[in-house]
């Protein structure tokens, strides 16, 4: 049976993502720190749908961690055919002079170090068995630069960039790499963007029908049961009431 990774799967995306995957008879590792959410997940998904589930707690910004914890697994699990690099966020929202320098460290940490922490371990797999579909989740955030975003910005910028040379560089060994760029969407972002103020958070979609996780998970599933010489390399996803980085039409 196939196998997918998602990081960030306790929450929002990388959940839904479980979940999705879970119903259509994949085997998934499932990463985040929150471990107890990965096991109840675990339970509840295994019971369900009758597929084996490894949960691997870890944080994504610990490249030891990353590298002893992901990079032991059993031969079995080693055979990934997707990865879903997920796991990140935005942390604070504030004028680039005005910014929290401890808030910059995570983003980068997370956003960029940790994705290519995750990828350099599961890439060299991949491009031994010749196949493999990577998704990196980036940012209508990193197409284009909205006041404040400042920081989370540049790194889903990055991230794109980073897609971009993975798809050059995996080219040969069959890899598809597909970056997904959403806009709005409610899942508990906003809540750590704004560092548990729930007004705040929900005032983001106020007068919005955002994006749900479980948006996001329907088109990256679609994307990777395409036909093996279809790739979809790049796609930006608003709500319907959204235009761009910074154009919403609020009702
Ligand atoms: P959530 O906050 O709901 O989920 C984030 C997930 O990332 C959680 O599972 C969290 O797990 C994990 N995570 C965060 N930091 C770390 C870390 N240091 N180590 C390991 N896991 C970590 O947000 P979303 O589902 O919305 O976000 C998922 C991705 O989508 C992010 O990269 C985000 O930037 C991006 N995105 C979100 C949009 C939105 O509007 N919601 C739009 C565009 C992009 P845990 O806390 O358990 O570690
Ligand atoms: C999350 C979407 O517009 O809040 O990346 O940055 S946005």
């Amino acid at each position: 049976m196939a196998i997918i990774l998602i990081t960030g799967a306790t929450a929002g995306f990388g959940k839904a993502c479980a979940e999705k995957y879970a119903a259509a008879g994949y085997n998934l590792i499932l990463t985040g720190r929150r471990a107890e959410r990965l096991k109840t997940l675990q339970t509840t998904l295994e019971a369900q749908h009758g597929i084996k589930i490894l949960p691997l707690a870890f944080d994504v910004r610990d490249q030891e961690a990353v590298a002893k914890v992901l990079g032991n697994i059993p031969l079995a699990w080693q055979a990934i055919d997707i990865l879903v690099n997920n796991a990140g966020g935005a942390n604070g929202l504030s004028p680039i002079q005005e910014g929290d320098v401890e808030d910059w460290n995570t983003m980068i940490d997370t956003n960029i170090k940790g994705l290519l922490y995750v990828s350099r371990v599961v890439m060299p797999w991949m491009v031994a068995r010749q196949q493999g579909h990577i998704f990196n989740i980036g940012s209508i955030a990193g197409k284009q630069v909205y006041a404040k975003g400042n920081v989370y910005c540049a790194t889903k910028a990055a991230v794109d960039a980073i897609s971009q040379g993975m798809r050059i560089d995996l080219l040969p060994y069959g890899i598809k790499v597909t970056g997904v760029h959403p806009g709005a969407a409610e899942t508990e972002f906003s809540l750590v963007r704004f560092k548990g103020d729930a007004q705040k958070a929900a005032d983001v979609y106020k007068g919005l029908t955002p994006l749900t996780a479980e948006d996001i998970a329907d088109i990256i599933f679609y994307c990777s049961q395409l036909p093996r010489h279809v790739c979809i390399n790049d796609l930006v996803v608003t709500p319907l009431q959204q235009a761009n980085a910074f154009y919403y039409d609020r009702k």
